[in-house]
């Protein structure tokens, strides 16, 4: 049977919380009320669902090399933590969920993670990213430095989705979003919604030098190709800007449709708000069509891809 539009559309007013800059010497507080300014911004337009980025409460530290005891600055020990506990209170009384990306410091180790708040302030889900790029040891010749290596484990939650917000949500942070895998994996457990933070450094990644000019296409590459091949609505946001002089992180925050289509897309580097009202019902125009997943898919084939 043909799917017809407006049938019985679900939606969901979401909006990507994009950060600018945000320097060393910011106090966590300072960041947080930035986070809450924005959250406000996000409940006067009346979203249901702000989403921020990476680790977006500290500058993003993987720049430089710190010591065990210079890190644990940049690490929360719980969440709430003390200085996140008035983002989750203002949140409830504004009666809007959220996403964050943080840095967490566990009992075994150090992750990168991102949780998912519902309206009443409960955290609802939770993910540490996998795929950890960069390097364990710096690089002498580099001015800046990118190592999420050896500051996080790589994660261990795997890509789960989450019955929240009335869909199917599900996270990934920041150079998950390049890989299909990642996408496929929450694709097949029927997911309408992803959630992405990113801290991508625009010009000095030693692993994409070459090809740094095409940066911001690959974000919208990465980030389109998801949507349109599992069927399902994504929100990215960045932390942007001129952290440092001469480290510019992108921006590019998005709402991508499971068309793959940007449907709002923010196009300043500072904080910015970015939000639209999703239909996401459309994920079934997908889902039950060209990539009916069931009808179509050849897993049979694609055993190598695991092996
Ligand atoms: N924070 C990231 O994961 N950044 C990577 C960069 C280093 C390539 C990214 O994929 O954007």
């Amino acid at each position: 049977m043909r799917f017809t539009l407006n049938e019985s559309p679900r939606k969901l007013h979401v909006a990507a919380a994009q950060i600018g800059p945000i320097y060393e010497n910011e106090s966590r507080g300072e960041v947080v009320e930035r986070l809450i300014d924005l959250m406000e911004e996000a409940a006067r337009r009346k979203a249901q669902l702000v989403c921020y980025t990476e680790c977006a409460l500290s500058t993003f530290f993987p720049r430089m090399l710190l010591s065990d005891e210079e890190l644990l600055k940049y690490f929360e020990k719980s969440m709430p933590s003390p200085a996140t506990q008035p983002l989750f209170d203002r949140a409830k009384d504004l009666g809007i969920g959220f996403h964050l990306g943080y840095a967490e410091l566990s009992e075994d180790g150090r992750y990168n993670t991102s949780i998912l708040v519902d309206a009443e302030g409960r955290i609802v889900g939770k993910y540490r990213k996998a795929h950890i790029p960069g390097t364990a040891e710096p690089v002498p010749e580099q001015r800046f430095q990118h190592l999420e290596r050896r500051y996080f484990k790589e994660g261990d939650t795997g890509f789960k989705v989450w019955d929240a917000f009335g869909c199917r949500v599900g996270m990934a942070i920041c150079n998950d979003r390049r890989w299909p895998e990642t996408w496929r994996c929450m694709g097949i457990q029927g997911v309408e919604l992803v959630i992405v933070g990113w801290n991508t450094p625009l010009t000095h990644y030693r692993k994409a030098k070459s090809y740094s000019r095409l940066a911001e296409f690959h974000n919208k590459l990465s980030m389109q190709a998801g949507c349109y091949q599992n069927g399902t609505w994504a929100v990215g946001v960045a932390h942007c800007g001129e952290e440092e002089p001469g480290y510019i992180l992108m921006g590019q925050s998005m709402i991508v449709s499971p068309l793959g289509e940007i449907v709002a897309m923010s196009y300043v580097n500072e904080d910015d708000l970015v939000d639209a009202v999703i239909d996401l019902d459309l994920c079934r125009e997908i889902k039950e069509g060209v990539f009916n997943f069931e009808l179509y898919r050849r897993p049979d084939l694609y055993k190598l891809i695991v092996q």
